[in-house]
């Protein structure tokens, strides 16, 4: 198994494909997915276009269905949610369809989605991306982040670290070996240097920032967790997970 971390879904090569694409966007898309999924939500529908998800979802029962939307960080208006795992409480979403589009994660998500396997990872569920990788041990796997609009993203680096970090622990292979690319070893830096400390990093990081000027400080707390949720959001079909 090869991993290859992208910091951003720009920078994914346009002639090559994976066996494995996993999209990152620890703050907060592919948080709030892996949360949706743990609470019993049915399935997660991805869409960059917000035209695009009122249009199919307005096709499903109200009851079965939950709409959110996010833009620069912001609930967008109309929608039931916004990117707030916190939101997705058992109660509200077991059963029912998350159809979402955020700013980065879905655009994430779209870019690597005809990988033959595709999975969303966050912190909260990186134990159990770690244990399917080494299960199925595909050949290459693309660790891709959200970034945010095209930029790198410290969070998202760190997390695609903590899924290196723990493979290279868990199957006694040097970073080297498992490394596709660079990015792969200055993740893992990344991540040893600061893995007592992740709401720390959260809090430097310029989403992170942006969004405790939104007062969301109890997203950053959730979302800095490790491996609190076993959950695999992994692609059913086309865009759904
Ligand atoms: O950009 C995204 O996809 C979002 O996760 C951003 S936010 O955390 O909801 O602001």
């Amino acid at each position: 198994m090869k991993l290859f971390v992208y910091h951003t879904p720009e920078l994914t090569p346009t002639d090559q494909a994976p066996e494995c694409a996993i999209a990152v966007d620890v703050l907060r898309a592919t948080s709030t997915m892996a949360t949706v999924l743990a609470a019993g939500g049915e399935a997660v529908q991805v869409f960059s276009d917000l035209d695009q998800l009122m249009e199919v979802s307005e096709k499903w029962p109200p009851v079965k269905r939950l709409r959110a939307g996010e833009r620069g960080g912001a609930k967008v208006a109309g929608f039931e949610l916004g990117n707030s795992p916190l939101d997705c409480t058992p109660e509200l979403v077991e059963g029912r369809r998350l159809f979402i589009s955020t700013t980065n994660g879905t655009r994430a998500l779209k870019r690597v989605q005809d990988a033959p396997t595709v999975l969303a990872a966050a912190l909260i569920n990186r134990a159990a991306v770690v244990q399917f990788l080494l299960e199925k041990q595909p050949e290459t796997v693309w660790i891709v982040g959200s970034g945010w609009e095209g930029s790198f993203s410290l969070e998202d680096t760190v997390c695609a670290g903590a899924i290196a970090h723990s493979i290279v622990q868990q199957t006694q292979l040097s970073p080297e070996e498992i490394a596709g690319n660079d990015e792969v070893i200055s993740a893992i830096a990344l991540y040893s240097q600061w893995q007592d400390n992740l709401l720390g990093l959260l809090h430097q990081a310029s989403h992170g920032k942006r969004l405790l000027r939104l007062e969301c400080d109890e997203d950053l707390k959730y979302c800095s967790q490790t491996d609190i949720l076993d959950v695999l959001p992994i692609q059913q079909e086309l865009g759904v997970l």
